[in-house]
């Protein structure tokens, strides 16, 4: 999957590795023995490096991938799977990546999956979840939960019921049978399907596309995709980006201005469209 791209590390993780090529940032899980499964540590990693992505301007588009070309990720590493959650050096059980899950659908930038090999499990999920999903001619995707004695009744369930249709989303999940790239294709599950040495390039290609376009119009879009499906905490993000557009109008700013000056506010001034 190595493409002649640069990229340029942002910050050191033991399990993970966060680079940025030209303002796209690519977080991939770098446990590829264990087809990229996560353990609280990956997860809390990744959380940690959608923070930057979050907070660095310097960031516009962000790539979640894992290392290696065999596998996008298998899931929750089953080998630390213990009594209410997967267990990491605390010896706590969490199931933190429903915490990654809601970050990467409310944060204010296009997260693309670039998938090579599989998405499996709890990596599935991870995949369904970004905005847009690019896969290689090699990728795999299913739920094995039933399977394995799990279940992701939230985004997992639901928002892939919204992309694939209950239907589908019911034989995904009781069947736990695996799809390849172009079955995937064909039920809207990912974007794109290219070659294997395509996949980077491509990838790459698309967040460029993105860069051109208004980060705001972007930014908007994306909650308003959101803000049906995710009740109050939809409403309150495409709220939010209602208040930050708000606050860059003279109409806002007057009420501020007002507020300092110790004097009445003058709305007078400020059309009322129809
Ligand atoms: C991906 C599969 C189909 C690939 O098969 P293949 O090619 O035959 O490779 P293997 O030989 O099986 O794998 C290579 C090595 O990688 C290890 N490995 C693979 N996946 C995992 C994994 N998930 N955990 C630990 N190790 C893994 C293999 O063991 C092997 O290593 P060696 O050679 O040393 O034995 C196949 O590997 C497969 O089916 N993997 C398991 C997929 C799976 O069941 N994943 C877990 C599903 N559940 C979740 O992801 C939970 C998500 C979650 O946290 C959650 C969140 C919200 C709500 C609920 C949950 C929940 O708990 O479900």
């Amino acid at each position: 999957m190595s493409s002649s791209i640069k990229w340029e590390t942002i910050k050191e993780y033991e399990e993970i590795l966060f680079t940025l090529h030209e303002g796209i940032a690519k977080i991939s899980i770098n446990r590829p023995h264990k087809h990229n499964a996560f353990t609280p540590q990956t997860v809390t990693e990744m959380i940690d490096a959608m923070h930057i992505c979050r907070e660095d301007t310097r960031i516009d588009v962000i790539i979640l991938t894992g290392e290696g070309g065999k596998a996008f990720c298998s899931g929750g590493d089953q080998s630390v799977r213990g009594h209410g959650g997967y267990i990491g050096d605390d010896h706590v059980p969490r199931l933190n990546v429903l915490d990654l899950q809601r970050m990467i659908r409310s944060i204010p930038k296009a997260v693309i999956a670039m998938v090579a090999g599989w998405a499996i499990g709890g990596g599935h999920v991870l995949h369904v979840i970004c905005d847009l999903s690019i896969a290689a001619e090699n990728a795999r995707f299913g739920q094995t939960g039933p399977k394995v004695g799990s279940f992701d009744g939230g985004f997992g369930a639901s928002y892939l019921a919204r992309v694939v249709g209950q239907k589908k989303a019911r034989e995904i999940w009781f069947l736990c049978d695996q799809y390849d790239a172009q079955e995937a294709l064909q039920m809207g599950l990912v974007n794109k399907v290219v070659p294997l040495e395509e996949l980077e390039t491509t990838t790459v290609e698309w967040c460029k596309k993105i860069q051109q376009k208004s980060p705001l119009s972007i930014r908007m879009l994306k909650s308003s995709f959101n803000a049906e499906l995710d009740g109050q905490a939809g409403i309150q993000e495409l709220a939010g980006n209602a208040t930050l557009l708000y606050y860059l109008s003279e109409e806002a700013k007057e009420g501020q201005r007002s507020f300092l000056e110790k004097r009445d506010p003058d709305f007078s001034k400020y059309p009322k469209f129809p």
